[in-house]
């Protein structure tokens, strides 16, 4: 049976009246930061902005009564199976390689479990492949070819993730990687194309049931086999209902060294609001950013955006620069909302990206 958190307390204080000071600090600071924080409130979605059809749906999915993590889920399969969102699944942008290589990963919060695929080839709803991995396994992760054989074996279906569209994107930004290769450019009036469009989606509902998933096809032309933020339990998303849920779009090196997901959700579980919880977050990011990374002013090269949900139905995020947005769902309708952000836009540092060397300091 569970324990109260009356019963805790009174455990925890008689066992500590036989510890050394400092075993008694610490089992006191266990006590204050194990236990349930948040109590439910209103139910709620919330995503990264390109989710605002998936928020939608999830939604309504929850208004059904289904469980939260089939709900987003269901959300992002919308972004995932679409074509013509070159930033997941099908469609998605490639690596070096020309290859497709999708992240995913998801929390179910009543269960306490979680699920991951890092690097697969060929399926187009990894999120959904991050879920049988969770259900179907006793690990957390599978990476590569043989987390594409799983999913086979779980009834799958292979496809080339690769449209046209971004086959060409591909090409165009090879043929001028180096002007002295044998490739000549072409279209020079088309910009290449990068992509920023990760979704992260968090769903609460009515009974405080959460759920977190995160899917992507990482970043445009990347090494091939790297494998970003996004399939990492923890910094991509995190969820423990007892407090709240978050997750992350952006340049996952940066979220990683953070983990973005927990941190947010530890922020939270201290007593911070979402909003303050996400900027919180970000400022560690800052300081945790390699000098490279820097312009000389302190201001990042890159953004990184963080969604967070309370187990209450408190919700916000925010943004390393001004100008992002996120989308939510309730009883109010889906809609876009402003983050919060660290840096005013003009802060961005222009100019020349300085040269990446190995082993630059
Ligand atoms: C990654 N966080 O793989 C993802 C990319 C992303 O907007 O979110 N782009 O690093």
């Amino acid at each position: 049976m569970p324990l109260t958190r009356r019963d805790f307390i009174a455990r925890t204080a008689a066992a500590a009246a036989t510890l050394s000071l400092t075993e008694r600090l610490h089992a006191m600071r266990l006590a204050t930061t194990v236990l349930p924080v948040g109590t439910a409130g209103a139910a709620r979605i919330v995503s990264s902005t390109n989710g605002l059809r998936g928020v939608a749906r999830a939604w309504e999915m929850l208004q059904r009564g289904d469980d939260t993590l089939d709900a987003i889920i269901a959300g992002v399969n919308i972004q995932e199976l679409d074509p013509d969102d070159d930033s997941v699944g099908l469609g998605g942008l490639p690596n070096a390689d020309g290859i497709v290589q999708l992240d995913a990963s998801c929390m179910h919060g009543p269960t306490r479990r979680a699920g991951a695929v890092g690097c697969i080839e060929d399926i187009a709803t990894p999120s959904l492949v991050a879920k049988a991995i969770m259900d179907y396994t006793d690990h957390i992760m599978l990476a590569g070819h043989d987390a594409k054989t799983f999913a086979l074996e779980m009834g799958f279906t292979a496809q080339n993730l690769l449209t046209d569209r971004s086959r060409q994107n591909w090409l165009r930004w090879r043929a001028r990687l180096n002007p002295g290769d044998f490739r000549l450019d072409y279209d020079d009036d088309v910009a290449i194309r990068f992509t920023h469009g990760t979704i992260n989606m968090n769903a609460v509902n009515t009974a405080g049931d959460m759920s977190s998933v995160t899917t992507t096809s990482g970043m445009a032309y990347k090494v091939p086999g790297r494998v970003g933020d996004s399939p990492i339990i923890g910094a991509g998303q995190y969820c423990d209902q007892t407090v709240g849920a978050a997750g992350s779009t952006g340049r996952g090196e940066a979220n990683i060294k953070a983990c973005g997901g927990f941190l947010t959700v530890e922020f939270m579980r201290q007593g911070m609001a979402p909003e303050q919880a996400a900027l919180k977050t970000l400022e560690r990011v800052v300081a945790m950013t390699e000098a490279r990374q820097m312009n000389d002013k302190g201001r990042p090269r890159f953004d990184l955006n963080i969604y967070t949900l309370a187990k209450d139905g408190r919700y916000g995020s925010a943004s390393l620069y001004e100008g992002g947005t996120f989308a939510v769902a309730d009883d109010k309708g889906a809609r876009v909302e402003t983050a919060a952000f660290l840096f005013k836009r003009a802060e961005f540092p222009t100019g020349p990206v300085p040269v990446q060397r190995a082993r630059a300091r």
